[in-house]
């Protein structure tokens, strides 16, 4: 079996192009960008990716001409597949795509409405290759958007945490659970690592790896704790509850341990089981019980068990006035977490007098799965041609809808006093965008390091 076939990782209709150019067409030159969205910037994140396991050598080979002449005269019933243009890559360029791309560094944060990627082919006869290959670029749109939504939730916990507590423990305050809840083990990698540019929290194993292949190194860049299920809560029976949070606390003695506590009646758990049987054991503990409740309404479910807890084993005000459990208990909420919630959660918490150092956030489907490309209206747009040995810009500008204009002609990504800006090649300034693909080769990787520190959140 061929594996990753560059022929086949298109839009059908795309076979079709080569023969719609205008006659004399020699170059074609898109960008990507955002159009806007649900945030205003957004983190460049997952290029790196793709370029090493799609595009990266001699990615066309004699069989996979083959392979995909035979699926395209099935699929079209006619033969539309351009096997003399794909032949002329194999034999002229060995198998390497003859395409330049310049994108922003990876976890570069860009205001929308900014080019971040740039693509052109840079053998003539191949124009028609450019926006072939746009269907793999924009899946880019992924991990961008997956790091650019983790980073606005680390905004907004930052905002709860220098009003009501300490923001040196943001770094675990939002932990991925979202591994099951992804459409693939691919995405929940490029996702799983997305997240882990903002923080260091993850149950998501599939990006850890990620991480170590793509950004060469050997480092973990995520961690986790050892945390019950319901299964292993339940399989006791429902007369043993305290037994199984009992077992809990002897088998893992100190550090941090996390217990979904909802089995049954969670506020039964918080006031009689953790609060009065195991209240000892929990405070003679060196370590940090996490009790975790996941049914109800977060926000009001998450303020009782606070209280519940507050009140059994005590709590403590700090120096900005609000209540922080004794450290040997905090709380995670994972269930109904989004973007929207976290806040909720915080504010109610703030309201009541509770300060954010006492929970933390479990997120899984609408950290990795509950978004999409419009999320941050992702686009790649042809911008410039060359027909008949004469450059010209292009652009679509439909009445329709104007937030659907195009850019014109060779771009580039300037820094200013305010932050990023989008202005013609030719104009004044240093471009931000680097070639990172020419030829086959890619020109340019990231570390994760790297990634993680152009991401960082200024204040
Ligand atoms: N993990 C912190 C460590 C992880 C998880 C993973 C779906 C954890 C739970 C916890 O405390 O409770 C996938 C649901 C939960």
């Amino acid at each position: 079996m061929i594996r990753n076939n560059i022929l086949l990782l298109s839009d059908s209709y795309k076979i079709s192009h080569y023969r719609q150019y205008p006659p004399g067409t020699s170059s074609i030159y898109s960008y990507f960008e955002s159009r806007g969205g649900r945030f205003n910037e957004v983190v460049f994140f997952g290029l790196q990716y793709l370029i090493q396991n799609y595009l990266e050598g001699a990615v066309v080979t004699k069989e996979k001409i083959e392979e995909a002449a035979t699926l395209y005269s099935g699929h079209f019933g006619s033969s539309l597949f351009y096997r003399e243009g794909w032949e002329y890559i194999l034999h002229q360029h060995q198998g390497r795509l003859p395409v330049r791309i310049k994108a922003a560094p990876e976890g570069a944060v860009i205001p929308t409405h900014n080019v971040m990627m740039t693509i052109e082919n840079t053998d003539p006869a191949c124009y028609w290759l450019t926006n072939f290959l746009e269907t793999l670029l924009v899946q880019a749109w992924y991990g961008c958007t997956v790091a650019t939504q983790s980073r606005e939730i680390k905004k907004v916990i930052l905002r709860y945490l220098e009003e009501t507590g300490d923001p040196a423990g943001i770094d675990f305050k939002l932990h991925d659970f979202g591994f099951r809840g992804v459409s693939s083990v691919e995405s929940a990698s490029i996702g799983g690592a997305a997240h882990l540019i903002n923080f260091m929290g993850t149950d998501t194993v599939a990006g850890l790896s990620f991480i170590q292949d793509h950004y060469h190194t050997q480092g973990v860049y995520g961690f986790s704790i050892p945390a019950a299920e319901h299964s292993t809560i339940t399989s006791w029976g429902r007369e043993n509850e305290a037994k199984a949070y009992a077992n809990m606390l002897d088998q893992f003695k100190e550090g941090l341990v996390a217990v979904v506590s909802d089995s049954y009646d969670v506020y039964n758990a918080c006031e009689n089981i953790w609060g009065k049987t195991l209240k000892d054991k929990i405070l003679q503990r060196n370590g940090t019980l996490v009790v975790r409740p996941d049914s109800g309404i977060p926000k009001e479910v998450v303020l009782k068990v606070i209280e519940l807890l507050g009140q059994q084993l005590g709590y403590s005000t700090n120096a900005k006035g609000y209540k922080v459990l004794v450290p040997q208990v905090r709380v995670i909420q994972g269930d109904g977490v989004d973007y929207d919630a976290i806040g909720d959660i915080l504010e109610n918490l703030k309201n009541h007098g509770w300060s954010a150092d006492t929970i933390a956030f479990g997120m899984g489907g609408a950290l990795l799965q509950k978004l999409d490309r419009d999320t941050q209206k992702f686009a790649f747009k042809c911008s410039a041609a060359v027909v008949q040995g004469e450059s010209r810009d292009v652009y679509k500008d439909p009445i329709t809808d104007k937030g659907k204009r195009s850019k014109r002609g060779r771009l580039k990504l300037i820094q200013t006093e305010t932050g990023y800006q989008t202005v013609a090649e030719s104009d004044l300034g240093k471009d931000e965008l680097v070639a990172v693909f020419e030829n086959g080769k890619m020109l340019k990787q990231y570390s994760f390091e790297e990634v993680k520190k152009n991401a960082a959140i200024r204040s």
